[in-house]
C-alpha cells in the first residue's frame, strides 16, 4: 500500500517544477527536519522548491542545513504546482490557507487522526517521524542522500523519538539513524547542538517554573506552570519552555504530566504528557485541542486557578 502511495507521490513530483514544502506551526525537530530534508532533496533533483514555516526556525534548529532559506511568509509567491504538508495532522495547523498558493497538496504524516486533505495522503502511524517517510520517498526515487539531507532526517528522528527513548523508536528509527551515522554524521555534534546549547533564560525560567510544581495526592499527576510575569522577569518567551512538560513526568509514580503556559491575560496553553496508560490525546480533544495518546495539548480560558480546576476535574484528580 505504502509502495503505491510513494509511486503516486513520485509521479506528482515528476510532473511539478515549483514545489512548496511546509509543516505545522510551532515546529519541532521533525517538522523542520522533514521540511528541509525534502526541500533540499527536491532542489538536488533540479526542482524549484521552497521551504516555508509561518513560525520560522528558531534555536536550537537554526544549524540545520537549508535553515537560511526557509521562508516565513508566502506573500507575493506565484502559485506552486505542488505543495507538501508534512507532520501537520490538520491542514489548519500550517497557519496559512495554502489553497490559493498550491494547485495540489500532498499530505505526509505520522499523526493518528490525520486529515485526508491531500490528493495523495501518505499517513503512517507506525513511522517514528515524518522524516523517515521522507527518507522512504527518496529511497524509492533512487535519490542518493546528501549529508545535508541526512542531517535533517537524523534530527527529525532524534527529535520525535526523544533521542530513541520513546516507544516509537522502532527498528526503522535505529536503522535509518545508523545509516546516517555511517555516512559521517557526528552524533555528539548534533546532540550538543540540540541539547547543550540552551540560552540562560531557559534555565532561569525553569527555576521559577519548578517552584510551581504540584503533585496530586494519589501521586499520578504532576504539573508545572509558567506565567506571563515569569516570561517578563527573565525576558524569556514560549520557545524557552520547550521540554518543561517532561520534568513533572520524570517523577517516580507520575503517569501524567501537565504544563500550563500563559499566553494571554486569561488564557493558558495546557500541554499533557502520559507515560502510556492514560490517553491524553482524548483528554485534549475533550478540551478542544488535539494530539497523540502520549502527548497532546489544548488552550483553556481562565486564570491559572480556574484552568487548573478545569483540567484536574477532567482528569478526575482527587
Ligand atoms: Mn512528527
Amino acid at each position: 500500500m505504502a509502495e503505491s502511495l510513494i509511486r503516486k507521490i513520485l509521479k506528482k513530483i515528476d510532473a511539478a517544477q515549483r514545489i512548496l514544502v511546509t509543516a505545522h506551526t510551532s515546529p519541532d525537530g521533525d517538522a523542520l527536519g522533514s521540511t528541509l530534508a525534502l526541500t533540499l532533496a527536491l532542489r538536488e533533483m533540479g526542482k524549484d522548491a521552497i521551504a516555508f514555516n509561518l513560525d520560522g526556525i528558531t534555536s536550537p534548529f537554526n544549524f540545520l542545513p537549508g535553515a537560511e532559506f526557509l521562508l516565513t511568509s508566502l506573500d507575493g509567491q506565484h502559485p506552486f504546482d505542488l505543495g507538501f504538508v508534512l507532520d501537520a495532522g490538520e491542514l489548519k495547523r500550517v497557519g496559512v490557507d495554502l489553497i490559493p498558493y498550491c494547485r495540489e497538496l500532498i499530505n505526509v504524516d505520522h499523526h493518528p487522526y490525520s486529515e485526508q486533505f491531500g490528493v495523495v495522503n501518505y499517513l503512517d502511524e507506525t513511522a517514528c517521524a515524518t522524516g523517515v517517510i521522507v527518507r522512504r520517498i527518496l529511497q524509492e526515487k533512487g535519490h542518493p542522500l546528501s549529508l545535508s539531507v541526512a542531517t535533517c532526517i537524523y534530527v527529525a528522528i532524534l527529535s520525535d523519538t526523544g533521542s530513541f527513548r520513546y516507544s516509537n523508536a522502532n527498528p526503522e528509527a535505529f536503522n535509518t539513524a545508523a545509516e546516517m551515522i555511517g555516512m559521517g554524521i557526528d552524533a555528539w555534534d548534533v546532540a550538543s547542538r540540540l541539547y547543550e546549547t540552551q540560552p540562560v533564560q531557559r534555565l532561569q525560567l525553569l527555576g521559577a517554573a519548578l517552584q510551581t510544581l504540584t503533585l496530586s495526592r494519589c501521586g499520578r499527576f504532576a504539573s508545572l506552570a509558567v506565567t506571563s510575569e515569569m516570561f517578563q522577569r527573565f525576558s524569556a518567551d514560549a520557545g524557552h519552555t520547550d521540554g518543561f512538560v517532561n520534568y513533572p513526568r520524570s517523577i517516580e509514580g507520575v503517569e501524567v504530566s501537565i504544563f500550563f503556559r500563559q499566553t494571554a491575560e486569561n488564557t493558558f496553553k495546557v500541554g499533557f504528557r502520559s507515560k502510556g496508560k492514560i490517553d491524553v490525546g482524548a483528554l485534549a480533544r475533550e478540551l478542544g485541542g488535539g494530539g497523540h495518546h502520549n502527548a497532546s495539548g489544548a488552550t483553556v480560558e481562565g486564570d491559572l486557578q480556574q484552568v487548573r480546576a478545569i483540567v484536574t476535574s477532567r482528569l478526575g484528580i482527587a
